[in-house]
C-alpha cells in the first residue's frame, strides 16, 4: 500500500515505536526553532542538561516575542539568548529581524525534514513539505541534544482541495473554514495533510497561513506536499538546490478524508474569544470596531500585507480606527517599502510597527476595554490580546482592511472596487543577516552565557511520592487555555526566564486567589486541579506546567486533554489523568481531598488509577495514557531528574 506525505517523513525518521496511530513513537528530528519567550527556560534547560553543543542539522534560536523595552528585563534575556545561541551553536535571530515562522521557512525550512519548535504554531512550515510540530520547551532541548521526540503516531488527515478561491477570499478562509466545521478539538491526534488541484492556486506562503493555525484545531502537525511552488519559493531564497519533490503516492491512504472546495468559500471570521467560533463575515456585518490589525505567523505573507495596502490605497480609515500594521519580517518590509506598499498603508492612516509577533501575544497594540478588534492573528482567547475584556475577532486581511476603511466589520466583496491581485515578488530583496550563522565549536567554547538579574535557574523538583493527598483547590470547565493558564502580554512575558516570579500569574485570568490559596495548604504536599475537555489548548508554553508545578501542583484530573499541555505536565512531573467515568466531574468539589495510593505499582500495571475521597467516602476509578517512558519521566519528578538519573535505556 502507498504512503501519504506524513507517512514517508515519519517511516524515514522513525526511531523507536510502530506507525500505529496513537502509539507511542521516537522520531528523529533534523531541526528546531525556538523564540525568545520560550527559548530562554530552553536554553537553561539545556544548561542544566549539560548539554554542549546542538546536534541537529540546523537549529535557530528567534527574538520575536518579548520586545517590548520598557525596562531591562526583555533586552537582558535577549543578550541572554544570543550568549546561548553562540555557547550552543545555534543560527540566531535578533530582535526586530522577523518573527520566527516565516524567517525559518525563508532560510531554513527543507522538504522532507522534521521540525520541532517550542511554539504551537511550529506547524506553519509543515506548507514546506516538512513534518513540522510545536512542543513543550524542554522536548525541543531534549531535541537540540539529539534525542529523539516522543509522540503519539498521529491519525493522517486527508483534506483534498479542490476549485480556485474566488475574489476576496483568501488562504486564512480556507483554515477558517475547517475551524468553523471541526472547531478546536477538531485536529487532535492528526496531522492534517493537504492534497488535490486546488494546490495550484495556493502559494507557498498561502499554505503556510493555512498550516499555521493546524495549531487552532489541536493537531499534531500540518503537512503539504513538496511541489513546483515550493521548488519556485525555495529559488526566490537562493536555495533551489534544497528542494526535493515530496507527493503522496498514487495508491496512498489518510486515516480519514474531506473535501474542501475553494471556489465554494466565502469571506469567514472568528468571533470572540475562540478560533473555533466562526461564521461568514455577512452574520457580524456592520458591528462597529475600534482597532484593524494586520500581520502575525497567521497572516505573514508579502501579499498579505500588499492586498491590505491596495485596498486602502488612496483612501482614509475610518476617523476613530486604529490600523496597525505589523510585518513580518524585515526582508519582507524591505519589499514592502520597495513597492509603495508601506507608502499606501501609511498614507491611508496606518500605524507602523516593529517586525516581529507584538499584539498577536499582547505584547502592544492591546485594544480599549470591551472595543471591537479585528485580527489576522491566529488567537483570539480571552484576554490574550493584554486587555482583560477584550472582544477580539479573527479574520483574512482582505476582511481586516476593507472595515478598517469602514469602521465597521466589513465584508470585502462589497467595496466597490476590483479585487487587487497581488502575490509574492519571484526575486525577494534578500536580507541573509536575518540569521547569524552557528559558531565553530572552538570559538562557542570559550562563550560565557550572560545572565542578566531577570533569569533565574530553574529549581529542583521533587520525586513523585507514592501516595498522594491532594486537595481541589480549582474546578475549571472545557477548553481552558494556556492562555488562562499563565497569560501572554506585557505584564508577565518578561518573566519567563524567573520562574518564582511568573508563578505569581498562575491561573489569575480565571481565580485571581489560587497564588494565595496555594501558600494557605493544610495538606503539605501541593494540590490538584479538575477540568473539563480539552484541557490545555493553545500555546506550547511550558510554563503553563512548570509555574503551577513549583506552587505545588502534583495532579490535574480533566475529562481530556490537549497534546503538549499533557506531554508538559508529564515532563515536569504533574500527573496528568482522566476521569473514566465523567460524571464524577460533576460530583467533585472544591476542598474534596483527593487520596492515591501505590501510585508507581498502579501506573506501571495498567491504565486505571484507583483514587479515593474520604469525607465523602467515595471511590474513583481515573485513567492515564502514559507511556513506560513517560512513567519513568513522572515518578523521577519530571524531565530534569529523569535525564539526570540516567534513567534512560
Ligand atoms: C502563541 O501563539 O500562543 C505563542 C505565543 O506563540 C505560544 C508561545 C508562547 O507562549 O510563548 C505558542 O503558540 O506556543
Amino acid at each position: 500500500m502507498g504512503l501519504n506525505v506524513t507517512q514517508k517523513i515519519i517511516k524515514d525518521h522513525l526511531v523507536t515505536g510502530e506507525m500505529n496511530p496513537g502509539e507511542e513513537i521516537g522520531l528523529k528530528i533534523d531541526q528546531t526553532l525556538t523564540q525568545d519567550a520560550t527559548g530562554t527556560m530552553v536554553m537553561l534547560e539545556l544548561e542544566a542538561m549539560g548539554v554542549e553543543r546542538a546536534q541537529t542539522e540546523a537549529s535557530a534560536q528567534y527574538v520575536d516575542h518579548n520586545m517590548i523595552q520598557a525596562d531591562s528585563r526583555n533586552p537582558d534575556d535577549h543578550l541572554f539568548l544570543e550568549s546561548a545561541a553562540k555557547k550552543f551553536g545555534l543560527h540566531f535571530s535578533a530582535a526586530g529581524n522577523g518573527v520566527s515562522h516565516p524567517v525559518h521557512m525563508q532560510r531554513l525550512a527543507k522538504p522532507g525534514q522534521t521540525l520541532l519548535g517550542s511554539d504551537s504554531h511550529t506547524c506553519a512550515n509543515g506548507c514546506m513539505g516538512m513534518l513540522a510540530m510545536g512542543a513543550g520547551g524542554i522536548d525541543v532541548a531534549q531535541a537540540i541534544a539529539g534525542e529523539p521526540f516522543n509522540v503519539k503516531m498521529p491519525k493522517v488527515w486527508g483534506i483534498y482541495l479542490t476549485g480556485n478561491l474566488p475574489d476576496w477570499v483568501s488562504a486564512k478562509d480556507v483554515i477558517l473554514e475547517l475551524l468553523r466545521r471541526h472547531d478546536v478539538k477538531g485536529g487532535v491526534g492528526t496531522v492534517m495533510e493537504y492534497y488535490g488541484p486546488g494546490l495550484e492556486n495556493l502559494s507557498a506562503m498561502d499554505r503556510h497561513v493555512i498550516a499555521n493555525m493546524g495549531a487552532e484545531l489541536g493537531a499534531t502537525g500540518t503537512v503539504f506536499p513538496s511541489d513546483e511552488e515550493i521548488k519556485r519559493f525555495l529559488k526566490s531564497q537562493k536555495r533551489e538546490e534544497d528542494w526535493i519533490e515530496l507527493k503522496a503516492d498514487e495508491d496512498a491512504v489518510y486515516d480519514f478524508e474531506e473535501t474542501v472546495n475553494l471556489s465554494e468559500l466565502e469571506p469567514l471570521i472568528a468571533k470572540p474569544s475562540s478560533p473555533g467560533n466562526v461564521v461568514p463575515v455577512t452574520e457580524v456585518e456592520g458591528e462597529e470596531i475600534y482597532q484593524s490589525y494586520i500581520g502575525s505567523s497567521a497572516n505573514p505573507g508579502y501579499r498579505d500585507f500588499a492586498v491590505a495596502a491596495e485596498i486602502v490605497k488612496g483612501k482614509a480609515i475610518a476617523a476613530g480606527t486604529s490600523f496597525d500594521i505589523n510585518p513580518t519580517s524585515r526582508q519582507m518590509l524591505a519589499d514592502l517599502v520597495a513597492d509603495g506598499h508601506v507608502a499606501s498603508l501609511l498614507a491611508a492612516g496606518g500605524r507602523l510597527h516593529q517586525a516581529g509577533c507584538n499584539g498577536c501575544i499582547g505584547m502592544g497594540q492591546a485594544p480599549a476595554t470591551g472595543r471591537n478588534s479585528l485580527r489576522t492573528t491566529p488567537r483570539n482567547f480571552p484576554g490574550r490580546s493584554g486587555t482583560k475584556e477584550d472582544s477580539v475577532f479573527l479574520c483574512s486581511p482582505e476582511t481586516a482592511a476593507a472595515s478598517a476603511l469602514t469602521g465597521k466589520i466589513t465584508d470585502p466583496r462589497t467595496l466597490e472596487m476590483p479585487y487587487p491581485k497581488v502575490k509574492d515578488p519571484d526575486e525577494p530583496k534578500l536580507d541573509f543577516k536575518l540569521l547569524t550563522d552557528p559558531l565553530p565549536l572552538e570559538e562557542a567554547k570559550k562563550i560565557e552565557l550572560q545572565r542578566g538579574p531577570n533569569i533565574a535557574a530553574i529549581p529542583e523538583m521533587e520525586k513523585l511520592p507514592d501516595e498522594l493527598k491532594v486537595p481541589v483547590i480549582l474546578k475549571l470547565g472545557d477548553n481552558v487555555s494556556t492562555d488562562d493558564i499563565l497569560a501572554g502580554g506585557s505584564r508577565v512575558l518578561p518573566f519567563r526566564s524567573n520562574l518564582p516570579e511568573i508563578s505569581k500569574f498562575s491561573f489569575e485570568m480565571l481565580d485571581e486567589t489560587y497564588y494565595d490559596r496555594t501558600k494557605e495548604m493544610e495538606y503539605e504536599q501541593g494540590h490538584a486541579i479538575i477540568g473539563g475537555v480539552n484541557y490545555g489548548q493553545g500555546s506550547s508554553r511550558e510554563h503553563a506546567a512548570l509555574a503551577p508545578r513549583f506552587l505545588g501542583l502534583r495532579i490535574v484530573i480533566v475529562k481530556d486533554f490537549a497534546r503538549i499541555h499533557w506531554q508538559n505536565l508529564v515532563n515536569f512531573g504533574v500527573l496528568p489523568l482522566t476521569f473514566k467515568n465523567e460524571a464524577d466531574y460533576d460530583d467533585l468539589q472544591l476542598g474534596d481531598v483527593i487520596e492515591v495510593t501505590d501510585i508507581r505499582n498502579s501506573l506501571e500495571k495498567g491504565n486505571d488509577i484507583p483514587a479515593y475521597i474520604a469525607k465523602k467516602d467515595k471511590k474513583m476509578e481515573l485513567e492515564h495514557a502514559l507511556s513506560k517512558r513517560q512513567v519513568e519521566v513522572l515518578v523521577e519528578g519530571g524531565l530534569i531528574n529523569w535525564i539526570k538519573e540516567g534513567k534512560k535505556k
